[in-house]
């Protein structure tokens, strides 16, 4: 009895075999064919003509392409100096609850493009790696530096997509310029790496649609020329992140002046996402709806070296109070004389003779 259900189990098995191999995708059948080629009779070939055309075109493409490419490394930045900090970002992971959190203002005003939504569309789960809580620029002759500090460290354990970007705006128009980008950026990657870094700009001024800033449907191509991507571009390199060795929470971006293309001020601001990140759908509010667009951390404005024009996306910080004049302090002299017709009043901060 066994044997025959092992010669069933057998024979399910070779059927099961069969029927795999012929459902399998054309890649993985090639493999082995290819590699039993050069033994096979030539006449044996032809008859398959489709097959043989297949696997010298996967070989060359893919492995070769990755191989090939060596890039040369000259430069790279040192430790990041910092002068502009943004006045301030909220926590949503200090006011987080499962139960009930809202998105609102002033942390998250949807028709200025400032977005505070590290967390899931069903409010049901905070992405700590995503709730920035302060950003920084700076430079120091030869690099520029840019920084963003998360709530803390982490990758997302569903495979998602997770990117750090900054906006750079060399008119201060509202409208960003250069788009700046690391993908997925190792848990504990402390040293500088071109890896995920990329570097867009929008030639074509559309940045931002019809209305800066706000939200429009009348978005155009975003961001629409790589001009560094990983390490190819003109410059190899031009742009670097890493994670900050003694605080893993904070993403740094390093690039070269030759980025701002000989603007010395610009506004900044920076963005963490999880999902697909398309450069060509900036503005994301012109790209996206209110209600669907979440899982992502934007900041306000801030501007590095002069501001050469005002607009919305700058961080608005209230205005200090009106100091109150101030008080004189009264120090209590002695009587002016021991006529006991003196009395003393603090709040005029005199004595006054009554008789
Ligand atoms: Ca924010
Ligand atoms: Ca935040
Ligand atoms: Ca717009
Ligand atoms: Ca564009």
């Amino acid at each position: 009895m066994k044997k025959i259900h092992f010669a069933i189990v057998s024979c399910l098995l070779a059927v099961a075999l069969l029927v795999t191999a012929c459902s399998m995708p054309q890649a993985a059948v090639e493999q082995p064919i290819v590699n039993e080629a050069p033994a096979q009779p030539a006449a044996v070939l032809p008859e398959k003509t489709e097959i043989p055309a297949a696997p010298t075109d996967s070989p060359v493409s893919v492995p070769a392409a990755a191989t090939e490419i060596s890039i040369v490394h000259n430069s790279l930045p040192g430790s990041p100096v910092y002068q502009k900090q943004l006045p301030g970002e909220c926590n949503t992971g200090f006011n987080y609850q499962p139960v009930g959190y809202q998105v609102r203002p002033p942390c998250d005003v949807w028709h200025t493009a400032l977005l505070e939504r590290a967390v899931s569309a069903d409010m049901g789960t905070f992405y700590h790696y995503l709730d920035i809580l302060s950003a920084q620029t700076g430079t120091d002759g030869d690099w520029y530096y840019a920084s963003l500090d998360l709530f803390d460290a982490g990758m997302p354990a569903d495979g998602v997509t997770l990117t750090y970007f900054f906006e750079l705006d060399l008119n201060q128009d509202g409208r960003g310029d250069i788009l700046l980008a690391v993908e997925n950026l190792d848990l504990r990657g402390t040293a500088w790496t071109v890896d995920g870094v990329r570097a867009w700009r929008d030639l074509n001024g559309d940045v931002g649609g019809a209305t800066a800033i706000g939200p429009d449907s009348q978005g155009g191509d975003g961001y629409e020329t790589l001009i560094f991507d990983q390490g190819l571009g003109d410059d190899p390199d031009l742009a670097w992140a890493r994670r900050d060795p003694d605080r893993y929470q904070r993403i740094e971006f390093a690039f070269k002046p030759a980025l701002l293309v000989g603007n010395g001020s610009f506004m900044w601001w920076g963005g963490a996402m999880r999902g697909d990140f398309d450069p060509a759908a900036f503005d994301l509010v012109d790209a996206n709806t209110e209600k669907t667009l979440y899982e992502i951390d934007t900041t306000c404005g801030w501007i590095f070296g002069h501001e050469k024009a005002y607009n919305a996306r700058k961080c608005f910080v209230a205005p200090d109070p009106t100091p109150k004049p101030k008080e004189d302090v009264c120090v209590k002299p002695p009587p002016p004389s021991s006529d006991p017709c003196y009395i003393w009043f603090p709040e005029k901060c005199q004595w006054e003779c009554f008789n």
